[in-house]
C-alpha cells in the first residue's frame, strides 16, 4: 500500500483533485482509496473511505467548548490524533495499492501543529509520498511564488518524505505564464529575472534573499503543471508518483 497526502494552502484545489486524480487511477485500473482528514469539510466533490467527520464534528466542538471555527478545527486536529489506531485500522482494512489522503484547508493544522506528523506517522507505516499544490493563479506574482516555495520547504522539513510539487488550476492561465511559472522552479536565472523585472523596491529584494534561501538550502521543487478540470498533466503527475512510491512500477498489476 502506498499513501499520497495532497497539501496545499486553502483552496489550492487538494479536495478536486483528490477526486480527479483517484477517477484517473480508476480508469486505469488502478485499485485505489480515498481518505478525508479534512474535520471542516463541508461537501467534498468525492466518495471517502474513510472520513475523520465520522470522528469529530467541528460544529459541535464550537457550541460545547464555545470556540471559533479555527480553534475548533485545531481542538479536531488533537482528537484526530487520538483516534488515530482506529482511523489507521480503518485504512488498512481498505488494503488497496494507492491511498489518497485530502488534508485541511488550515494548512497549519496538519503542517506546524505536532497532531499532523503525528498523524501522517501513525496513519500508516506504508512508504507515503507529500503531493504540495502552488495555486497557478496565485503564484503569477513572483513574491507570492516565492513565499509558496517556502511554505513548501517547510512541509518538507516537517514530514521529511518525498515530496511532489504541482502547479495545479492551469487551466485558468494562458499556456505561455504556465511555461514561465514552471521555467521559474527549473532555473533559479529564470525565477531572478522575472523578479528584476515585475518587482520593486522591498519586495524585489525580499524574493531575491528569500529565492537565494532556498536554493542554499538545497531544495528543489520542479513543478508538474496540471489541472483537476482538464485532467492535463495527469500522466506527468502520476509517473512521479509511480517512481517515488513504486520504483517506476504501477501500484496494481
Ligand atoms: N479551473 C479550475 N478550478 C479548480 C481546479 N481545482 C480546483 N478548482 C476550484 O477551486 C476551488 C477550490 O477547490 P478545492 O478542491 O475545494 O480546494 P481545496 O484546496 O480542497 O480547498 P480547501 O479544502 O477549502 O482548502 C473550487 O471552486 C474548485 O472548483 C482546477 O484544476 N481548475
Ligand atoms: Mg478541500
Amino acid at each position: 500500500m502506498f499513501i499520497v497526502f495532497i497539501l496545499g494552502t486553502a483552496g489550492s484545489g487538494k479536495s478536486l483533485l483528490t477526486a480527479a486524480f483517484s477517477e484517473w487511477l480508476r480508469i486505469s485500473k488502478q485499485d485505489i482509496s480515498i481518505v478525508n482528514l479534512d474535520p471542516g469539510a463541508l461537501t467534498l466533490p468525492y466518495s471517502p473511505d474513510v472520513d475523520v467527520r465520522d470522528y469529530v464534528n467541528v460544529e459541535s466542538l464550537m457550541e460545547k467548548y464555545s470556540l471559533g471555527p479555527n480553534g475548533a478545527l485545531v481542538m479536531a486536529a488533537d482528537l484526530i490524533a487520538d483516534d488515530i489506531e482506529q482511523i489507521s485500522k480503518e485504512v488498512e482494512e481498505l488494503k488497496s495499492d494507492i491511498v489518497l489522503v485530502d488534508t485541511s484547508g488550515q494548512m497549519e493544522l496538519f503542517a506546524f501543529r505536532a497532531s499532523g506528523p503525528y498523524i501522517a506517522n501513525e496513519l500508516t507505516k506504508e512508504p507515503k509520498a507529500i503531493v504540495y499544490l502552488f495555486d497557478a493563479v496565485f503564484s503569477l506574482d513572483p513574491l507570492n511564488y516565492v513565499s509558496n516555495l517556502f511554505l513548501s520547504a517547510a512541509i518538507y522539513n516537517r514530514f521529511l518524505q518525498p515530496q511532489v510539487h504541482l502547479l495545479s488550476k492551469c487551466d485558468l492561465l494562458p499556456k505561455a505564464e504556465v511555461d514561465r511559472i514552471v521555467d521559474w522552479s527549473a532555473k533559479p536565472e529564470a525565477l531572478e529575472s522575472s523578479i528584476e523585472q515585475k518587482l520593486e523596491g522591498t519586495k524585489r529584494l525580499l524574493s531575491r534573499n528569500m529565492m537565494s534561501a532556498i536554493y542554499k538550502l538545497g531544495l528543489k521543487f520542479l513543478l508538474i503543471p496540471i489541472s483537476a478540470k482538464t485532467n492535463d498533466g495527469m500522466i506527468n503527475f502520476n509517473t512521479s508518483i509511480e517512481r517515488i512510491l513504486g520504483g517506476g512500477e504501477k501500484y496494481t498489476y
